[in-house]
């Protein structure tokens, strides 16, 4: 559980970053599942930064029989989620977010609530980051901006082929809030807002920068029209022994596909 100093923290500055959240170990292996998974590579889709680089992620908005919806189940992350909301949460969405060595590209400034908003009524959304890889500034770790939630929903329009805001306001932002660099060991796990602003740079290291982000919202705040995607009903919230068993079924189901994965 979180301490009501951490509550305190995240409503001043709209996230939480806690090392050690998750074992090395237990990191290892999901990338070592992530990386044998064919289905993630195929299932990926390419983002193209300002300078023509891409990121590429591995989106579900149900939770099927994986490694990566095993975490999003995890009351580990659902549980403070939920603390930090003040109310129960469905599942929206989690993404492995692959940032490849030397061609990973730039995520532009935006909030997430900045595009959400169009299903959404309320920004009682949030995410959790994990760290796969370690990110360093090096590979293009998160930036955020520390307090920019309390901005409330900014315009977003379109920068290159993503959603992001008025670069031209980022400076102004920044003479008032200070931008945090989120280095994470793997295992590390940011908390944050879904109107906090972020970004991240694009990956020139030779190391690889996987994370899987598992984005929530309150219960009370389903999408507002009919057609959005998304499962907004109750789901399992699993204990790390069932975490664990989830990764090693998905990791023996992909060695029975394709030769073992290497443990
Ligand atoms: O993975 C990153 O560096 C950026 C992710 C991000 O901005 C997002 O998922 O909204």
């Amino acid at each position: 559980m979180l301490t009501s100093e951490q509550l305190k923290d995240y409503d001043r500055d709209g996230y939480l970053l806690l090392p050690d959240f998750f074992s090395a170990s237990q990191m290892q292996r999901l990338e070592q599942v992530g990386v044998a998974d064919q289905a993630l590579e195929e299932g990926a889709r390419d983002h193209m930064d300002q300078d023509g680089r891409v990121s590429r992620l591995s989106l579900h908005y149900a939770l099927p029989d994986s490694a990566y919806a095993a975490y999003a189940r995890s009351a580990a992350v659902v549980d403070p989620i939920e603390q930090l909301m003040g109310d129960r949460v469905f599942h929206y969405h989690h993404k492995m977010m692959m940032k490849e060595p030397l061609v990973g590209g730039a995520w532009e400034w935006h909030q997430d609530f900045g595009y959400w908003y169009s299903s959404f009524l309320f920004p009682d959304m949030g995410s959790c980051m994990i760290a796969v890889d370690r990110a360093s500034r090096a590979n293009g770790c998160l930036q955020v901006l520390a307090g920019s939630h309390r901005m409330g929903r900014l315009d977003h329009g379109k920068v290159s082929s993503q959603t992001g805001i008025d670069l031209e306001r980022v400076p102004v932002v920044e003479e008032r809030l200070e931008r945090v660099y989120c280095e994470m060991e793997p295992g590390t796990v940011l908390f944050f807002h879904s109107n906090l602003l972020h970004r991240s740079d694009a990956n020139e290291s030779p190391h690889r920068r996987w994370a899987l982000i598992c984005c929530y919202t309150a219960t009370f705040n389903t999408p507002f029209h009919e057609g959005a995607v998304g499962d907004f009903t109750p789901f399992e919230r699993w204990n790390p022994a069932q975490v664990a068993d989830a990764v090693e079924t998905h990791a023996a189901r992909l060695a029975g596909e394709a030769g073992a994965v290497k443990g």
